[in-house]
């Protein structure tokens, strides 16, 4: 099929659409709706230095994490955006404690959104790359009433939809919705994300692994024996590893998705459930890596599997080409004593 060079964002959804004839157009309208957000948010992020919105509030969020004042304009922007286009039932976002509501004025849809409005904030005063992670549900609650927690809480493999955008050298959005992972760059001159990324593959060829070395003292010895494997060996081409980190997750998974690569925030003697996310972390990367061919688990099992209990809780997330999660696994599932 002869694919146009100037195919935009929206153009790709209604397509998308149109392969499914049950479509009621509320998933499109709602892809639409964020990729808006996105916008408000780019121009936001891409300025921020020039304008006071860096340093931090007087506020910390539920984890006590003390929150930049473009946390919680993206948070405020990604809800102001969404709440009233009909198509959710509710929200919940990695800034606020509790499920967010639609207003009671408003029509309620038969979607659920949970999102991390700006992955990576601790980068915002340093100008790397941040992002924004969603992850898209079709409510379990009945028709019309009010959304509820257990909306909310689905396993991540009953996502409809999900993807996140890079607020970076250029602003990247990448989505799947079951078919194939596609990547729009925002062309600020008309504001319109295009499609530069149609169909992400993970390459096989991998040679990069993400992941705080400056936690080594906290890890298992599994993973010990991992990292120094790595930094011994040579990849499947006869490559040695190389050490990407940029303490921005969706920027290193971005970057591993395309070159080939694993990262890993595993659980240690200090977090033994890791630091990220599992709602609106974890899940949505995890749709999207395995999407494009990848594999994520938290060193046992797929992360997509995994029954949520809570709407914040942590996971261990080992994430990337499927040949290098595996032979994560077999280190971490060999009790390997010390040299
Ligand atoms: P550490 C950012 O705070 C984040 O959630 C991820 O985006 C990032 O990969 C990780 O935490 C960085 O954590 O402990 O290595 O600084």
């Amino acid at each position: 099929m002869h694919k146009p060079t100037f195919m935009t964002l929206t153009r790709h959804i209604l397509e998308g659409e149109r392969m499914h004839p049950e479509a009621t157009g509320e998933l499109s309208a709602l892809l639409h709706d964020l990729s808006l957000a996105a916008k408000v948010l780019s121009l936001e992020v891409n300025k921020a230095g020039l304008v006071d919105i860096l340093g931090l509030t007087d506020q910390s969020n539920v984890h006590g994490e003390t929150q930049k004042k473009l946390d919680i304009y993206a948070h405020d922007t990604l809800i102001r955006a969404m709440d009233h286009g009909g198509h959710l039932c509710v929200m919940a976002s990695e800034e606020e404690e509790d499920i967010i509501h639609i207003p009671p004025h408003y029509k309620v849809g038969k979607y659920v959104l949970l999102f991390d409005p700006l992955d990576g904030s601790s980068n915002i005063d340093a100008n790397i790359s941040i992002g924004t992670i969603f992850s898209i549900y079709r409510r379990l609650s009945p028709e019309g009433t009010p959304g509820t927690l257990e909306d909310c809480l689905q396993p991540g493999d009953k996502q409809v939809a999900a993807g996140y955008i890079v607020y970076g050298s250029s602003t990247i959005l990448v989505y799947s919705a079951g078919h194939g992972v596609h990547g729009f760059t925002l062309d600020p001159a008309f504001g319109e994300f295009i499609l530069s990324h149609p169909d992400i593959r993970i390459p096989e060829k991998s040679n990069i692994y993400s992941i705080n070395e400056g936690n080594y003292k906290y890890w298992h010895l599994g993973l010990k024996k991992y990292i120094k494997f790595l930094q011994d060996a040579d990849n499947i081409r006869g490559e040695a590893y190389t050490a990407r980190y940029i303490g921005s997750m969706v920027a290193d998974i971005h970057r591993n998705m395309l070159y080939g690569g694993v990262y890993m925030y595993p659980s240690d003697i200090r977090s033994p459930n890791g630091k990220l996310r599992l709602m609106y972390e974890c899940n949505p990367m995890a749709f999207i890596i395995e999407a494009a061919g990848g594999k994520a688990t938290d060193g046992k099992q797929r992360i997509l599997e995994i029954q949520p209990s809570s709407l914040h809780q942590r996971t261990p997330i080992f994430i990337g080409n499927a040949s290098e999660v595996d032979k994560v696994h077999e280190f971490l599932e060999t009790e390997i004593l010390p040299d």
